[in-house]
């Protein structure tokens, strides 16, 4: 161990070199680094269920997998991200659901208050962990014919306009408990699996739902709104009324901000290439990190050309204290907590690199005409040597190094998971 330690520190310092000579700070990129949080989504450790008793009802989030051991309760599930996180070296948020919601008597989701999340927030208060919040508009009877907000049903928008009310004033008490900002995102599944003849309409409920919900001006040191639009969905092939652009003109004209989930896109589409156009004009964005296969099919996130371009993008526009980075996937083939922290290691290492990226000596070229150099330079930095520095913030941060953090989930599944029936 000992012997490992020395190595790890020795590569550090020549990797420290090697960025100097590129006038990078490693330091300073560590230290930015531990100021950056990731909002790690509660919903891979049980496959978007939650804990109310809704009955069999339709899911508007297609998980596949049986692997053993899903969280079955807010204990389990708290214990699950509280092991994740010890296996990542990044700063930790939490995303949650309302389906999540403890309340000590059943509570539909259209009257869930705060209280309803004490455990939560205790939890989160103790770890020092942000929060962010979703109310959850899916998987419940009361989404008739797979409408939320969109509804034809105008007491189906009551009740989910209700739910969305009531979210924000839960985010808002999150916000000022926890001494941060919630980010309160609403993504509705809505839309229609065959060609609507009247489009328009269901644009102008969810307009009008969204107007309703939005009515109170909350205190934006407490929370933040976002809305997330999405290209299509499994039997919303036709017609998703809470597109990108619908959502992006709501946000602009009326100061609320935007979700980017980046599965949730034409596959040629690149998130990175939107921060720079929306960051500027929208008052908040969030990103969901994600990784889509051929479709939204919300793969665990790993290292790529994709999460490494969404990164430098967010490096080189100085976004990182300006939009927030959650995580958004399920994937239940493998084990649950492994998949988180895969997911979070690749970000946190695709960030880690973004930060030590000479970004400086790319826009000079640029600003020169000289795309010779920098298309040579943007090669050439692809293999600094950026793990060096991973290893040893890990070290740093008391993590396991490489994936050594496997050996400890495995006792983890043996020990706890497997004995969940
Ligand atoms: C679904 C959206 C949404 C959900 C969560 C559970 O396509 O990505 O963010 O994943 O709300
Ligand atoms: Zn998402």
């Amino acid at each position: 161990m000992a012997q490992n330690e020395e190595r790890i520190q020795r590569q550090y310092e020549d990797a420290k070199a090697v960025y100097a000579g590129f006038g990078v700070d490693t330091d300073e990129a560590l230290a930015e680094f531990r100021r950056i949080p990731l909002s790690l989504h509660c919903w891979q450790g049980d496959d978007v269920k939650g804990f109310e008793d809704v009955g069999d009802v339709a899911s508007q989030n297609l998980v596949t997998g049986q692997y053993p051991g899903a969280a079955r309760n807010g204990d389990e599930l708290r214990a699950d991200m509280d092991m994740a996180f010890r296996l990542s070296p990044c700063r930790h948020r939490v995303n949650l659901h309302s389906m999540y919601a403890e309340p000590k008597t059943p509570t539909p989701r259209n009257k869930l208050t705060t209280e309803d999340f004490r455990r939560w927030i205790e939890w989160a208060k103790a770890n020092g962990y942000g929060l962010d919040f979703n109310a959850s508009f899916f998987t419940h009877p009361m989404m008739a014919d797979g409408f939320s907000l969109a509804s034809r049903r105008r007491e189906v928008r009551d009740y989910w306009v209700e739910a969305g009310k009531g979210a924000r004033e839960i985010a808002a008490d999150m916000g000022r408990e926890l001494g941060t900002p919630c980010i309160n995102n609403i993504w509705v599944p809505d839309g229609l699996k065959d060609m609507p003849a009247n489009r328009l309409l269901y644009r102008e409920h969810l307009r009008e739902s969204l107007d309703r919900i939005f009515e109170k001006r909350l205190d934006r040191s407490l929370m933040r709104d976002v809305l997330e639009g999405k290209v299509f969905g499994i039997g919303t092939e036709s017609f998703t009324v809470g597109s990108h652009e619908f959502y992006l003109a709501y946000a602009a004209g009326h100061h609320v901000g935007i979700c980017m989930d980046t599965g949730h896109y034409h596959p040629t589409e690149n998130v990175a290439d939107k921060l720079s156009a929306v960051v500027p004009l929208i008052d908040d964005v969030l990103l969901h990190i994600s990784r889509g296969l051929r479709w939204d099919s919300d793969h665990v996130l790993i290292q790529g050309d994709d999460l490494s371009a969404l990164m430098q993008e967010m490096k080189r526009g100085g976004f990182f204290h300006q939009v927030g980075m959650g995580l958004d996937y399920f994937d239940a083939s493998i084990n649950r907590v492994a998949a988180w922290v895969i997911g979070l290691r690749a970000a946190g290492k695709a960030m880690l690199t973004a930060l030590l990226e000479p970004s400086a000596l790319l826009e000079q070229p640029e600003a020169d005409g000289d795309f010779t150099a920098r298309l040579a330079l943007t090669e050439e930095f692809k293999n600094l040597p950026a793990n060096a520095a991973w290893e040893y913030l890990c070290l740093q941060e008391g993590v396991p190094v490489g994936t050594d953090w496997l050996t400890v989930l495995r006792r983890y599944e043996q020990d706890v998971q497997s004995k969940r029936r």
